[in-house]
């Protein structure tokens, strides 16, 4: 039986993914910081999804969760680096240092920090890797400036994971979604509730068990496929032209 870590496994597109590959057999271990939340998703698994709260960034903290893993499920074949956040929709000129720090310290840091940590039991294993990107990586918006900049780092480190991991036989991919229906939003805009219902009304937005049937596609191709960078939007979303600041 395979293992799996998933992080961020206490809401949206984290929580859908453990259901999604606990469904099709796998073990998981299942982490993010409510562990309220994570023994709720992992009773529904007899005995299959093991949970570990912590946060991400907390190094420590992180290598600590991972040394304490039951001997079961140390074994991990399979990292999903889905833990991030984006905070603010404002210009860069309008925005908080604060907020751009932790974006970049869970979506950059902790995510090369856990993939360092765990590199030598997948590589032995001749594992994957799925990184959780965005179109935030490609295509740049206003209000995206830090979150758009760290999805963009999430999408060429897994790049240079393919080039370095050359031969070893482990697989990294890049998921870059456009507009997910989940708490992403909610945590967004600081807690409110109306702008992203006001988001996702009407625009048919994917769903985070869209996005964890992906993962769990890539996860089960032939072990001779690696899909280095997948986008997905809804139909509903497409792009917008570039912007021009006239004179007068
Ligand atoms: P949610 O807000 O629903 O879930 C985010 C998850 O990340 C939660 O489980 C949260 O757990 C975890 N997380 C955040 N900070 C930390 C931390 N410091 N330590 C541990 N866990 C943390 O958002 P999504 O499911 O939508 O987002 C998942 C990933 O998908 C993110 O990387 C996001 O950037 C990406 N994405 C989302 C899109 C969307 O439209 N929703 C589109 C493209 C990409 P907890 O708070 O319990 O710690
Ligand atoms: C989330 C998608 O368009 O809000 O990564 O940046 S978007």
């Amino acid at each position: 039986m395979k293992t799996a870590l998933v992080t961020g496994a206490t809401a949206g597109i984290g929580a859908a993914t453990v259901r999604a590959l606990a469904g099709a057999g796998w073990q998981v271990v299942a982490t993010g910081r409510r562990a309220d939340r994570l023994e709720a998703l992992a009773a529904a698994f007899d005995g299959r999804v093991h949970t570990a709260a912590f946060d991400v960034r907390d190094a420590d903290a992180t290598g600590a969760a991972i040394e304490a893993l039951p001997e079961g499920f140390r074994g991990i074949d399979l990292l999903v680096n889905n833990a991030g956040l984006a905070l603010g929709t404002k210009p860069a000129q309008e925005s908080s240092l604060a907020d751009w720090r932790t974006m970049i310290d869970t979506n950059v840091t902790a995510l090369v920090a856990i993939t360092h940590r765990l590199l030598p039991t997948l590589i032995e294993r001749k594992g994957g890797i799925i990184n959780l990107s965005s179109v935030a990586a490609t295509y740049p918006y206003t209000g995206g400036n830090v979150y758009g900049g760290t999805k963009a780092f999430v999408k060429q480190f897994t790049l240079g994971l393919r080039s370095d991991l050359h031969g070893t036989g482990v697989r990294v991919a890049s998921i870059e979604p456009g507009m997910v229906e989940t708490e992403f939003t909610l945590v967004r805009t600081g807690g409110n509730q109306q702008a992203s219902d006001t988001l996702y009304a009407g625009a048919e937005p994917m769903t985070a068990e869209d996005i964890a049937a992906t993962v769990l596609w890539i996860a089960t191709l032939p072990p001779h496929l690696n899909i280095n960078s997948l986008e997905l939007m809804p139909v509903s979303q497409s792009f917008a032209g570039f912007q021009v600041a006239r004179k007068g």
